[in-house]
């Protein structure tokens, strides 16, 4: 079995997939003085940062699973581009070549990035509960408890993936990103004794994310943050891409004004449009 394989197996059946030392210490550290140059305000005051697209507040529905006070939750003043105008590191990461063949292998040819936004922790800091965006634990999947969902073919269905670096140890007993593996071609809803409790629950697993380690996760995977125990900082940078026809806001991440994107990074930040008819095939030669 090939690398590829593996990622293809282990992604279908837990719904992510984890990639350690996708970044080394020292790219590690690159990331981290640039955001400490933000003097970003404390995770106590805003748990996200650097987010892109700017939402407008009166038009966004509490996002399932989180509390009203954290739909968009940023409050370190986000630009339409949030922190890829912080450097060129971070735009580095919109196509780096270990996550380019994972999402390939999941989105196809034509994907745009729909959002980003950093998340930082502090000791004994919670954030949202656990949430699906697709699937029977989705907000639009309107079942009652134990009602079927029909899934065809045993497969994923899904458009979103999303993209989560490291840049500080996670996971395990520090807290950090959770979910319920498999949970995505789950056929019944988040019982309510995992979702109230989910920190204790033991159906929840919070992977091992060593400094420097990506995560990608289908957003039909049941997954949300347990409580952060480290005495350090968490910090994490999240991009979320989809199919190329999809998008979440009507808002786009915008280029960014001070570093300037490859031409397969700019296809990325383009408006969605049908895959290869209307938007271009990120793995062919691009023009400059
Ligand atoms: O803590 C995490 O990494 C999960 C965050 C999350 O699910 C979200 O922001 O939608
Ligand atoms: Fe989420």
């Amino acid at each position: 079995m090939n690398d590829m394989e593996l990622q293809q197996y282990l992604f279908d059946l837990q719904g992510y997939l984890v990639i350690e030392n996708a970044l080394s210490a020292d790219e590690v550290d690159t990331l981290n003085q640039l955001i400490d140059e933000q003097n970003l305000p404390p995770p106590e005051d805003s748990t996200r940062f650097g987010s892109a697209p700017t939402l407008s507040s009166s038009l966004v529905k509490p996002e399932a699973g989180f509390p009203e006070s954290m739909k968009t939750g940023d409050r370190a003043a986000p630009v339409g581009s949030g922190f890829l105008n912080w450097g060129k590191p971070f735009c580095d990461l919109l196509d780096h070549p270990v996550i380019m063949p994972v999402l390939r292998m999941r989105l196809g040819d034509a994907f745009r990035l729909d959002r980003l936004y950093g998340m930082n922790m502090n000791k004994g800091m919670s954030y949202g509960g656990l949430h699906a965006d697709y699937g029977a634990t989705a907000p639009q999947a309107d079942l009652g408890p134990g009602e079927y969902y029909a899934f065809r073919s045993n497969q994923i269905y899904e458009g979103f993936v999303v993209v989560a670096w490291a840049l500080t140890d996670g996971g395990g007993e520090h807290g950090g990103f959770c979910c319920v593996p498999g949970s995505h071609k789950s056929n019944y809803m988040l019982p309510r004794q995992i979702r109230d409790d989910h920190d204790l629950s033991p159906a929840v697993v919070v992977p091992e994310m060593p400094a420097g380690s990506v995560i990608l996760f289908t957003e039909s995977l049941t997954h949300g943050t347990a409580t952060w125990h480290a005495d350090h900082q968490r910090r994490a940078l999240l991009y979320k891409y989809c199919v190329s026809h999809l998008a979440w806001t009507s808002k786009r991440v915008e280029a960014p004004t001070n570093v300037e994107l490859t031409p397969r990074q700019q296809i990325l930040l383009r408006d969605p449009g049908d895959p290869l008819r209307h938007f271009q095939s990120l793995f062919e030669e691009v023009p400059a």
